[in-house]
């Protein structure tokens, strides 16, 4: 099949998580209400979602950054916060998805070849929502004083990759104004000349109208012999087999050998039927082109009465004024239309499915891995760690003597002293950096006045006490 690969970069963001809200019920006959903030809502996804009635990566050709919706924040009164809109990015059938690593900007990681119509691909999940106060009663501790920021989500670059097959092909004599008529509804460029065999290699035009968008390829010409091989047309005929729809191309002056069109017409059937009987069922326009030249009128009636006899849609045109050329897109257009429904249907049973792209910490969610970076300094990452030191509002004592605590929990501590962290350590997870102090949980006060750890920015050594 004519095919030529479309290929895009693409800058995707989901949402940031909205934050939690800290807040007190005020009632004015309840002196000290209870906590009441409502939870940050959830970032929206960017989704890639295959379309059949997508042809091309066009719309990324130019816009290059997707970012979702983010999640509004929680309020008193547990107000919940919104959770931010998905965005939702059509790609054609037979788009390749690939991870891009953000500094070099290579491959890194095949995601998806989303075939079916329907399938789904996340790949930029938006932020978890920040918890509201009330989330952190426990029995002792009965009005927490903080609350979770949403989660922010970073950035990624992926590329979007299509190989584009052509919906209609232009088949026909030599001569008869095949490549003219792709350069009349294309952008497409290919040599035009009075002499037969022009075009060598099949091209590929892109169709856009206010309606359709569709692919045409313009192949070689074709003559009488050429299902056994005549010609350039056998290599190419194949290529004719894969489209949906054949726009039969007949010179109206009957060229330079003042050849009878409706032999043509015939002559050019008959080599499509003996390649391949198939080819004889395929929807087919016949278009009667060079009609600006004069005395086609004939031909055009003769050319008119033999489509409605084969029940074929019909089109006279020009290729050279651009007359009939409105007709002949529209034609095609719905015929186009009419298949990929045909094809959507009879693939709408296959199930759909979706995926999401959590980049590099796919599998280890809940997990954390401890490194040592240096003397007494360490290395912790893990998506649960990460996000907890993320959602984390450092200027609020309280919440980092409860992060603390979660990390003690989850046995972060205990691991960090399995592997030889001793008191005054430095323990850095993303940009931040604790003093490891190897507390027990029975030792941790049940409510902190402020924080067991020191921390400051790993990044800013003036600030390390
Ligand atoms: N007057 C007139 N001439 C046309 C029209 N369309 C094409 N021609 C001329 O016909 C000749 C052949 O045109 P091409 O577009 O190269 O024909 P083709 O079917 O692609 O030919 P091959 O690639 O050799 O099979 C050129 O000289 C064109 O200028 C038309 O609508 N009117
Ligand atoms: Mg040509």
């Amino acid at each position: 099949m004519p095919e030529f690969t479309d290929r895009v970069r693409i800058n995707v963001k989901g949402g940031d998580g909205g934050a939690g809200c800290l807040s007190f019920r005020r009632e004015a006959h309840v002196p000290k209400g209870g906590p009441d903030g409502g939870d940050g809502g959830k970032g929206g996804d960017v989704v890639l979602v295959a379309d059949p009635r997508k042809s091309s990566l066009i719309d990324f050709r130019y816009k290059h950054h997707f970012a979702a919706e983010r999640g509004t924040h929680g309020k008193g009164a547990r107000k919940h916060g919104r959770d931010g809109a998905d965005l939702v990015l059509s790609v054609p059938l037979g788009t390749v998805v690939t991870a891009l690593d953000h500094e070099t900007m290579e491959p890194a990681e095949r995601l998806a070849d989303l075939t079916r119509p329907g399938e789904r691909l996340v790949v930029a999940p938006g932020g978890r929502g920040g918890f509201g106060n009330p989330h952190f009663v426990t029995s002792v501790r009965r009005a927490p004083a903080f609350a979770e920021r949403g989660e922010p989500v970073s950035d990624r670059w992926i590329e979007l990759e299509m190989k584009l097959m052509a919906d209609a092909a232009l088949v026909g004599m030599p001569s008869v104004g095949k490549s003219s008529l792709i350069a009349r509804m294309s952008a497409a460029r290919p040599k035009i000349a009075d002499y037969p065999f022009t075009t060598l290699v099949p091209n590929l035009g892109m169709v856009r109208t206010d309606e359709y968008e569709y692919v045409v390829a313009d192949v070689p010409g074709l003559i009488e012999g050429a299902a056994e091989g005549k010609g350039l047309g056998h290599d190419f005929l194949r290529h004719v087999e894969r489209s949906a729809v054949i726009l039969h191309v007949v010179d109206a002056t009957g060229g330079l050998e003042g050849r009878d069109p409706i032999e043509d017409l015939e002559a050019i059937d008959l080599e499509l039927a003996t390649y391949d009987p198939e080819l004889a069922k395929r929807p087919q326009v016949i278009v009667a082109n060079k009609i600006d030249m004069p005395e086609t009128e004939l031909a055009v009636s003769r050319l008119r009465e033999a489509a409605e006899r084969l029940g074929r849609p019909f089109a006279a045109v020009s290729a050279i004024t651009g007359q009939g050329i409105r007709t002949l897109e529209a034609l095609t257009g719905d015929l186009v239309e009419r298949e990929r429904d045909r094809r959507e249907a009879e693939l709408a049973e296959e199930a759909t499915y979706e995926r999401e792209w959590h980049g590099a910490r796919d599998g280890e969610r809940d997990g954390f891995s401890i490194e040592r970076e240096g003397e007494g300094a360490w290395r912790v990452e893990g998506a649960a760690v990460e996000r907890m030191v993320v959602q984390t509002d450092w200027d609020n004592d309280e919440a980092v003597a409860y992060l603390q605590s979660r990390f003690e929990r989850m046995g972060l501590d205990d691991a960090l002293a399995a592997e030889g962290a001793r008191d005054g350590d430095e323990v850095r997870i993303l940009e931040m950096a604790f003093d490891y102090v190897g507390l027990r949980e029975d030792d941790l006060p049940e409510r902190a006045d402020g924080p067991d750890l020191e921390i400051w920015d790993a990044d800013d050594e003036g600030a390390r006490p």
